[in-house]
């Protein structure tokens, strides 16, 4: 393997990239990992079902059903996974709530137990208020309902979690990124489309009108195409909370499942971070009208990669990823989005992009297509495999072993 290493960096060097340099900044790029991927986005609240115009298909054994269980598949995932980690958590996996605390009145000391575990384990934590599975939101409608009355149980909802989020950052030195994402909709064509609108902007100036310090907290807004059940109107569109974090300075999450089907998010990087500070990042894979599969090492993350490392992006985009899938192995299917994510990093780090930049800035577009086409050939699995060894990770598919042990020694006594 050693050798094979070797040779590899010799050809990169030949293309003027310096292999271990790149290796050394992915290996300090943060990637959140989406708590719910473990549970299919249950939560540890009660029995409520999953609604919000989002969905979970499959039935594996071996869902996590409390903190503790998810909590421990997490440590096995971490273990499976190159690079620096956060956990990404929903309001809804607050613990030692004893069924009663609802969510307008959760705190910090709710999730006691998750900070523990993000000490011992190295990692930021990331949060999000929850405005679905719950008996206030079963009109589909939250933060822009019609009623006063439920647009401010949201409204002390978002600003509950947002206190929380800045205790995360404080707490742990690492900064939380926090993501407002609501289902607000409506099924069939809607008579007004301007009202509902209205009434979310002014629920956002309530959420967002405390201050906290950046350094702990930093409030990201995610808009969404359509949902199961919001198929003619989402109230919260591209355009709304664009126009909404550029006027209000916050970070914009673009998820990589809300767009049209031939929308790329890779696309939209470069113009948002001309006019908002940051951008959250749901890393997903969307198959015709879903938006929540394994991510797999895709052109478009590929891209994604390539727009965080050609333009220095690491400390403006936050990396989350979002998808659930319960038809696989859970933890597999975090591992593989996971590791994808991390090969799309490294290899945009390894691209001999001075090249391929000069071409173009010289009109020949000819050598700018042949050099793209030829890097794509490089022998990135042997860096890729000296990576993940020198971090201390399972090389190749050797972490598949593990999952399929556990699986047989944990999950399936579930
Ligand atoms: C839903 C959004 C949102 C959720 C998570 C659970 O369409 O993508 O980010 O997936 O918050
Ligand atoms: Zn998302």
């Amino acid at each position: 393997m050693k050798n094979s290493f070797e040779a590899a960096k010799k050809q990169y060097s030949d293309f003027g990239v310096d292999v271990e340099k790149a290796m050394a900044r992915v290996a300090s790029i943060p990637v959140s990992l989406h708590c719910w991927q473990g549970d299919d986005v249950a939560g540890f609240e009660n029995d409520m079902s999953l609604d919000g115009g989002i969905a979970v298909t499959g039935n594996y054994p071996g869902r996590a059903r409390n903190g503790e269980e998810l909590r421990r598949d997490l440590e096995l995932v971490f273990s499976l996974i190159p690079g620096v980690k956060k956990l990404n958590l929903h309001a809804s996996y607050a613990e030692d709530t004893n069924g009663k605390v609802d969510r307008d009145e959760i705190e910090v000391k709710h999730f006691q137990r998750w900070i523990d575990w993000a000490k011992k384990n190295n990692a930021g934590l990331d949060f999000n208020p929850t405005f679905f599975s719950h008996p206030m939101a079963k009109d589909g409608l939250t933060l822009s309902h019609p009623s006063k009355k439920i647009r401010d149980f949201w409204v002390r909802h978002a600003i509950a979690c947002r206190r929380i989020g800045a205790e995360f950052g404080r707490k742990l030195g690492k900064t939380c990124v926090e993501n407002l994402w609501i289902p607000d909709g409506y099924k069939d064509t809607p008579a007004d489309r301007l009202a509902p609108r209205r009434r979310l902007e002014e629920a956002l100036d309530r959420v967002f009108e405390e201050k906290f310090s950046a350094k702990n907290l930093v409030d990201a807004v995610e808009c969404k195409l359509f949902g199961i059940g919001s198929e003619s109107y989402v109230v919260g569109s591209h355009e709304f909370y664009m126009g909404y974090a550029v006027s209000r300075k916050m970070a914009l999450c673009l998820d990589a499942g809300h767009f049209h089907p031939t929308e790329v998010i890779s696309d939209k990087l470069t113009s948002a971070l001309l006019f908002v500070p940051n951008v959250l990042l749901h890393v997903s894979r969307g198959i015709r009208w879903d938006s929540d599969h394994v991510v797999t090492l895709s052109d478009e993350l590929r891209a994604i990669g390539e727009e965080i490392i050609r333009h220095n992006f690491e400390k403006k985009i936050f990396i989350g990823l979002d998808y659930f899938d319960a038809s696989i192995n859970r933890i597999a299917a975090w591992a593989i989005g996971a590791r994808n994510m991390q090969k799309s990093l490294l290899l945009a780090a390894v691209e001999p992009y001075e090249l391929v930049k000069k071409a173009e800035a010289s009109g020949d577009f000819t050598s700018r297509l042949a050099l793209l086409e030829e890097f794509k050939t490089l022998p990135f699995g042997a860096v890729w495999d000296e990576y993940c060894e020198r971090q201390g990770v399972p090389v190749g598919a050797e972490w598949l072993k593990q999952v399929k042990d556990y699986e047989k020694d944990v999950l399936s006594k579930r």
